[in-house]
């Protein structure tokens, strides 16, 4: 009797610990492909699988069916270039001087020859490519755009780039494709300007009767495709984008690429402009959501999405393919452009049940959709382990058996394939000195100077002159500060973000 219980306590053990080496054996010695598709100001609730009503993302919403929806994923910043800094270089935002909002003609922003996720990856085997938006700086300070474009993806780390140069609102409104522009005369040489407009050049300022979106706020400068952009820009006029368009090209490249390269295992950077201003549907789209502009863009990325799935699934790539969803910043209505968002909003509710949005410190600024599918790999669930898209490199690292050399990146592998409920212990939000801090179900914002609403936004800030700490978990909405009953707990949580903050470069 006795040894029938040893036996079957030992068949338990063993067969527990080979179920784990099997699934770890299984994941260390694959290369799927991965595939990273990132919105551009996306709110969370801006997805149905994340509760909207109103507007239907289907494409989307096969990511999270078929994968893990994390309720807790993050961005690292409420903006664009510090997110997206973080994301491939592993590496705080706040570390890196000039890591914010970048100008359209601004030099590269990364530190060349220091590990990047793709670097790493392409280290790994894979073939690595970005297509979409950029926004991180190409060049250097006195870049020539009618000559090489360099240093940008190319040299840190990507095999291949095919990515807008900027912003869809800011010049050069052009494709750079590796280290050139895309359809460029050189009889025609570009021009670009962030100091003052070249002679006789029309703005939207002079010129409002040339325009078919108005601006307003900003985006006075110069104009292509009757849009007025910020920066002003001269000359190039064959390789300027449409931005009708812009979603089919990126698409088309994105499906190419991944056709090219079935057969090795590769890593795509898929970075959607939508639903960033100017938004300009295609006239597939146009009006078909009833919420103006910004729903339709979205459907629009939503239809790009599952031209994505399909492609892969035609190519046999469903189950060999890692696809990310998530969004590099939290969502804004009106955002610099007359395009009926705030009018047409309705019931709508881009932020869900969070506070805030794009700019702010309370939590729609960083708390994003985020999904992981793996086909016949991943077991499809909700998690609401602690994710950042800063995790990527560390992970991903893990999986492919190479060192992790990045200042922040935590491999949360397990967390991200569903294989552990739980990710990282904390995250600093924000970028420069302007942060926040969650640790567990605890939000943390430090007094900071500023506005409490973000002028014609009409976003809260997140800015106070007193301490703010919220707990998520029971009050998602962030109504509740619980500061002043909870001093203790705000000093520890100031002096992890303190360390955190102060830690030692490598
Ligand atoms: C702001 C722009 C906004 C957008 C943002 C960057 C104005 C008035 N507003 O300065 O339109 O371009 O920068 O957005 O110019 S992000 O998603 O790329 O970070
Ligand atoms: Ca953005």
């Amino acid at each position: 009797m006795k040894y029938k219980f040893i036996y079957i306590i030992l068949s338990i053990l063993i067969s527990v610990s080979s179920c784990k080496e099997y699934k770890e054996k299984k994941v260390q010695d694959q290369k799927p492909n991965i595939i990273i598709i990132y919105a551009d100001d996306l709110g969370i609730g801006d997805v149905s699988s994340y509760g909207s009503t109103e507007l239907l993302t289907p494409n989307i919403d096969r990511i999270a069916n078929e994968g893990i929806k994390f309720t807790n994923g993050y961005a690292t910043s409420p903006t664009c270039t510090p997110s997206r800094y973080s994301l491939l270089s592993g590496t705080y935002p706040f570390r890196k001087k000039g890591a914010q909002v970048l100008r359209g003609n601004a030099p590269l922003l990364f530190d060349l020859g220091k590990q990047t996720l793709p670097s790493m990856l392409r280290d790994a085997g894979y073939y690595t490519g970005v297509i979409g938006k950029w926004h991180l700086g190409l060049g250097d300070e006195n870049l020539d755009w009618n000559d090489k474009v360099s240093p940008g993806p190319l040299e840190i780390g990507f095999d291949y780039s095919y990515v807008m140069a900027s912003t869809n609102d800011r010049v050069p409104s052009v494709y750079v494709k590796n280290h050139s522009i895309v359809n460029l005369d050189p009889e025609d040489p570009i021009e670009v300007s962030y100091k003052e407009n070249f002679e006789g050049e029309p703005t939207g300022k002079e010129n409002p009767e040339m325009l078919k979106v108005h601006p307003s706020h900003g985006h006075d400068m110069s104009i292509h495709n009757g849009i007025s952009r910020i920066g002003f820009m001269k000359g190039g006029k064959s390789a300027l984008f449409i931005d009708e368009d812009m979603a089919d090209d990126f698409l088309l490249e994105a499906k190419n690429y991944i056709t090219d390269h079935k057969n090795e295992p590769f890593f795509l950077f898929y970075s959607l402009h939508q639903p960033h201003v100017p938004r300009v549907p295609h006239p597939r789209f146009a009006g078909k959501s009833g919420l103006g502009p910004r729903g339709d863009v979205i459907l629009e990325a939503d239809w790009d999405v599952g031209q994505l799935l399909d492609h892969l699934e035609v190519l046999g790539l469903s189950e060999n393919t890692i696809v990310i969803f998530s969004s590099d910043n939290g969502p804004v209505l009106d955002d610099g452009y007359k395009d009926d968002a705030v009018i047409k909003i309705g019931k709508h509710t881009p932020s869900g049940l969070l506070r805030g949005g794009k700019y702010s410190l309370y939590d729609a600024g960083t708390h994003v959709p985020f999904m992981v599918r793996w086909k016949g790999t991943i077991k499809p669930g909700v998690s609401d382990a602690l994710v950042c898209q800063m995790d990527f490199t560390a992970s991903f690292a893990a999986m492919t058996k190479q060192e992790n050399k990045t200042i922040d990146s935590e491999n949360i592998l397990d967390a991200l394939l569903g294989i552990s409920n739980y990710g990282r212990d904390n995250l600093v939000l924000g970028q420069n000195n302007i942060t926040a801090f969650r640790q567990g179900d605890w939000i943390l914002i430090p007094p900071h100077q500023g506005p409490k609403i973000f002028g014609f936004v009409n976003i809260e800030s997140g800015r106070d002159s007193i301490y703010q700490l919220y707990n998520i978990k029971d009050d998602e909405g962030q109504q509740d500060n619980l500061a002043f009953e909870l001093p203790e707990k705000v000093e520890e949580m100031q002096e992890v973000l303190d360390r955190i903050k102060s830690k030692i470069l490598k």
